[in-house]
């Protein structure tokens, strides 16, 4: 299995993302943890994004891909991956089709967490992580209808795209995404869907 899950910011990509990994036996990869996480210990491409990630902006392209072509060599990855995060942009969608089509392992399915900005508001100014600032959040929603939403057009063409309702109750969005992960995987076995 070798799964994405795109949406908003605070739509819940990486609560859901943990919980699915874990029921899949796949592999979890967050590029919010790893940027972080590569900020928190110096490493030259967290230092790179630090500006980004503090503004809500999209960290470019390039370092993203650098670091995901990099992770995706781990021996942890051979089984099936699930990116929480990742693609954000077309740019980096079309390269994770050139990396994965290089070693013969399409992607399976690309979940979209659909959510209102409303209650994406609320979500994010009560987590309050660094970046969950109004203005930030402001900036991240404006990123993410700019850059990322065409992405669901992009998997829809490839039949591998599956949308859920991601408000209500955390069990309750489970539930949804195996459902909607499952049901894409029936289609490509039945040859109803093409890509
Ligand atoms: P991310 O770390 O990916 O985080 P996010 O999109 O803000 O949040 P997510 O959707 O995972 O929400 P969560 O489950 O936490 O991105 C942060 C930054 O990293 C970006 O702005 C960018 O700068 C950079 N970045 C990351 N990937 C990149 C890439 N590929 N390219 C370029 N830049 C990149 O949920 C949010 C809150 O809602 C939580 O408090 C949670 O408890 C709550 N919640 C979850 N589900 C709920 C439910 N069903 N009901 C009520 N509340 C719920």
């Amino acid at each position: 299995m070798r799964i994405v899950f795109i949406g908003p910011p605070g739509a819940g990509k990486g609560t859901q993302s943990v919980r699915v990994a874990k029921s899949l036996g796949v592999t979890h990869l967050s590029t919010g943890d790893v940027l972080r996480k590569s900020r928190s210990d110096g490493e030259d491409v967290g230092l790179a994004a630090a500006k980004y990630l503090d503004s809500g902006q999209l960290v470019p392209d390039d370092l993203v891909l650098q670091l995901v072509s990099e992770r995706l060599q781990d021996d942890d990855c051979v089984a099936g991956y699930l990116f929480d995060g990742f693609p954000r942009t077309r740019a980096q969608a079309v390269s994770l089709d050139a990396l994965l089509a290089d070693r013969g392992t399409p992607l399976t399915a690309a979940i979209e967490f659909v959510v209102p900005r409303d209650e994406l508001l609320r979500r994010l100014s009560k987590r309050g992580r660094a970046d969950d600032v109004e203005e930030t959040i402001r900036e991240r929603l404006r990123g993410y209808e700019e850059l990322t939403t065409p992405l669901s057009d992009y998997y829809q063409q490839r039949g591998v795209l599956g949308r859920i309702d991601a408000v209500g109750a955390e069990d309750e969005v489970f539930a949804r995404v195996n459902e909607s992960i499952k049901a894409i995987v029936a289609q490509h076995r039945t040859g109803a869907v093409s890509g």
